[in-house]
């Protein structure tokens, strides 16, 4: 009888185990949450890398651009003719742009920030930084 007992404690100690496993296969899972949020946050630096605008027809296209902080602009020039980019204040301007040269500029701090060209100045753009 005592040979019976130890044989069924021995597959109730098997079953135990099997639930365990169970258990440590739940804390894989949960361990796979940080790596998905390092991808998350791989995505986000991503999307900050660069915006494009373009000079073209005596206008910037878009006029309007919503970014996240920290990406960078690139405008170029797709006109014949000479165009610039001149933030207001002064603290940001280009130089200069002649038919295909660019001009660009990071954007750490969120904000609106408005521009013209100062050749034609009823050129006005304006890029929303987010935070
Ligand atoms: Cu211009």
């Amino acid at each position: 009888m005592g040979g019976l007992f130890a044989a069924g404690a021995i597959v109730l100690a098997a079953c135990g185990g099997g639930s365990g496993k169970s258990a440590a296969a739940n804390d894989m899972a949960g361990m796979a949450m940080p790596p998905a949020a390092a991808g998350d946050m791989a995505n986000a630096s991503a999307a900050v890398a660069t915006e494009a605008v373009h000079i073209k027809n005596l206008a910037f296209s878009a006029a309007t651009i919503t970014v996240k902080a920290g990406s960078t602009v690139v405008w170029t020039n797709n006109d014949a003719i000479q165009h610039d980019v001149s933030f207001d204040g002064g603290g940001i301007a280009s130089s200069v742009l002649n038919h295909s040269d660019t001009f660009s500029h990071t954007f750490p701090t969120a904000g609106t920030y408005h521009y013209i060209c100062s050749i034609h100045p009823f050129m006005h753009g304006t890029v929303i930084v987010t935070a």
